[in-house]
């Protein structure tokens, strides 16, 4: 396991040097986050993301994320052309020596919350979900906001997606996705590099939009669709999670075993009621994460993993789930029941990567 945290690079208030005192932490997680979907990803723009990730003594572990153009996940005939400049931005990252990419399938929206600082008794703040909030806003309102979202698309835009997305149910998103993956897993082989999907987040349909990556037998889909070791996941705790059905330790078992679990997000969350929840700490919440890392450590995953989103807490800044010093006890704490289950295995964990 290759503990890492994620940077939004130069405009992150939280910085590299910060990063460095995290104990463990040796990868970054990072991207091109001023580039719009379907943009090609140059050798040059990530090579200059990766040379400011390996002089801050790090190395770049995954990108995350390289965004699907909204026409690839509706199926026009335009998606051609933003497929082959997703092989051309894969190829990039192969060439610049980085071995993982995630990606997600959601449609318009990436993960979604309702509440990005909800007060918790402890008086630290956190990102949550209430579905019934859900239904009462409506995105095309462009009055209502919806949180994190609310600047990412003009009300024109997003009434046009909509209307797209409308003959788009999750039958049509399923060939979509496989349209997509026959297409780009041949070129990730190529550039030697790894494609994990990311779950949806929440695990089910908003505002009326399929959403397809949900449960163990969507993942195990994904990977049916296209037989490749280059075709695997980014196995997200928090968003799976959120589906109490979800055996957490039991899926990364079965994908894990499969050699097809690329990049670990590993985060808690408490559930209140029927899909509503709230991020917590990684220590408490409602999912098993000693489980979770039990069985990472029995299939011997040697992927990286990052303790993904952390409460607000201790005056912190950064973007909303991304904070320092609730990220930095969350990684402690992965790392810590890392090295107890190593030890309880008769192995005393080295670090698989030293600071370069
Ligand atoms: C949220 C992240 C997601 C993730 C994308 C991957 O904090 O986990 O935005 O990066 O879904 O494509």
């Amino acid at each position: 396991m290759k503990l890492s945290m994620r940077w939004f690079g130069a405009s992150d208030p939280v910085t590299l040097p910060d990063i460095a005192q995290v104990p463990g932490v040796d990868g970054i997680v990072s991207g091109l986050y001023d580039l719009p979907a379907g943009e090609v990803w140059t050798h040059e723009s990530l090579g200059s993301v990766k040379q400011q990730i390996e002089d801050g003594g790090f190395r770049f572990e995954v990108i995350e994320s390289i965004p699907v153009h909204e026409q690839i996940k509706l199926g026009t005939p335009e998606r051609n052309r933003y497929i082959d400049n997703y092989c051309e931005s894969l190829s990039a990252a192969g060439e610049a020596g980085i071995p993982v990419v995630c990606y997600n399938f959601m449609p318009i929206f990436d993960w979604t919350r309702t509440n990005l600082a909800e007060q918790l008794p402890d008086g630290s703040t956190a990102l949550s979900y209430r579905h019934a909030d859900v239904a009462s806003i409506d995105p095309l309102a462009g009055d209502t906001d919806l949180p994190g979202w609310a600047a990412a698309y003009t009300k024109e835009e997003l009434r046009e997606l909509f209307d797209a997305y409308k003959p788009v149910d999750e039958s049509a998103l399923w060939d979509n996705l496989a349209y997509f993956l026959e297409r780009v897993i041949p070129a990730a082989e190529s550039a030697g590099v790894k494609m994990g999907i990311h779950p949806d987040d929440p695990p089910w349909s908003i505002f009326g939009l399929p959403r397809i990556i949900t449960d163990k037998d969507a993942l195990q889909r994904v990977i049916n669709l296209v037989d490749s070791p280059a075709n695997g996941l980014t196995f997200c705790t928090g968003s799976l999670g959120a589906n109490p059905k979800n055996n957490l330790p039991q899926m990364v078992r079965q994908f894990g075993e499969q050699g097809r679990i690329h990049f670990a997000h590993c985060r808690n969350i408490q559930i209140k009621e029927y899909r509503t929840f709230h991020e917590s700490p990684h220590p408490q919440g409602s999912l098993d994460l000693y489980g979770v890392m039990k069985a990472y450590f029995e299939v011997g995953f040697h992927g990286a993993m990052r303790s993904d989103h952390g409460r607000m807490i201790w005056n912190d800044k950064g973007l909303p789930g991304y904070g320092l010093y609730d990220r930095a006890l969350g990684s402690v704490y992965l790392s810590g029941l890392w090295e107890g289950i190593a030890r309880e295995n008769g192995r005393i964990p080295t670090r698989e990567l030293a600071h370069v």
